[in-house]
Order: structure tokens, then C-alpha cells, then sequence
């Protein structure tokens, strides 16, 4: 069995994140999602999430092409996670490339071309001039 695993923080979850997710899981059997914590996004943006992390690891759940979630609680344990899950590849999209190379020692690392034309960022500044 072959697992692949990603990392996000999917708030406000747009088409963009159902792609990378799809592409994800198509790398292998078993697809491993670690969403960030809210206090991360404190911490790393200065903002929380529009959702929270238990409803964005709902929503993640949810996806077929998803197998298993957990919370990513800290940036810097993405060796500890690949360990843990026993994943065979690590991906992200094209915005992360090149940052997470050095965990070509543990585990295949992908990276996927990113959705043009759809962030969070892009929807909460289009809803909030409704
Ligand atoms: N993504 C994409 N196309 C978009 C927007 C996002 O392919 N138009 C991908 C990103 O490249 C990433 C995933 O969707 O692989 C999740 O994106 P974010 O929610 O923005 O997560 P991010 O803040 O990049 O992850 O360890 C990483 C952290 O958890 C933060």
C-alpha cells in the first residue's frame, strides 16, 4: 500500500483544494491530509481561519478521496508526521516548491501546478465587497 501525504489549511474550501486533494490521492492507495491548527495560523498569519480547525477537518473528511486527517500542529514536525503515517510521498502544491525537498530522504516528494485564479485570500476580499 502506498500513502501519500499533504498539509493545508483549506479555509473557506474552494475548487482548488478539492483539485490538489484529487491529484493527491491519485499518487497512491491511502491519502493522509494534516490540516493546520487554528493556533498555527495565529501564530505563522496573524489571523485565524475563517472556519475553524474542526470545521475545516469536517469538510476535509468529508471528500472521498480522503482517507485519514489529523491536525498539523506545528510546521517544523513534517518529518514526524511522514514518520508516523508511514507515507511513501509527500505533495503540495507548486507554491511550496523546492521547500520541502529535504524530505527526499524519507519519502518521494511531488509537487502539483496550483488552481490559477482561486485562493482564500482572493474570496474573502470578493464576499466582503458584496
Ligand atoms: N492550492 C492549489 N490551488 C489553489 C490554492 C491552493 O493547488 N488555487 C493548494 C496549495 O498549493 C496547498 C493546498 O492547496 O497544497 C492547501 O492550500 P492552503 O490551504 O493555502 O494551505 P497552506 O497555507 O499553503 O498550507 O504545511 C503547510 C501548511 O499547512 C500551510
Amino acid at each position: 500500500e502506498r500513502t501519500v501525504i499533504t498539509f493545508g489549511t483549506f479555509d473557506v474550501f474552494h475548487v482548488g483544494h478539492v483539485r490538489i486533494l484529487e491529484r493527491a490521492a491519485s499518487l497512491g492507495d491511502r491519502l493522509v491530509v494534516g490540516v493546520s491548527a487554528d493556533a498555527l495560523n495565529v501564530r505563522k498569519k496573524g489571523r485565524a481561519p475563517v472556519f475553524s480547525q474542526e470545521e475545516r477537518i469536517e469538510i476535509v473528511s468529508a471528500l472521498r478521496c480522503v482517507d485519514e486527517v489529523f491536525v498539523e500542529e506545528s510546521l517544523e514536525l513534517k518529518g514526524d508526521y511522514i514518520r508516523k503515517f508511514e507515507a511513501d510521498v509527500l505533495t503540495m502544491g507548486d507554491d511550496w516548491k523546492g521547500r520541502f525537498d529535504e524530505f527526499s530522504s524519507l519519502c518521494e516528494v511531488v509537487y502539483f501546478p496550483r488552481t490559477p485564479s482561486v485562493s482564500t485570500t482572493a474570496l474573502i476580499e470578493h464576499i466582503a465587497s458584496i
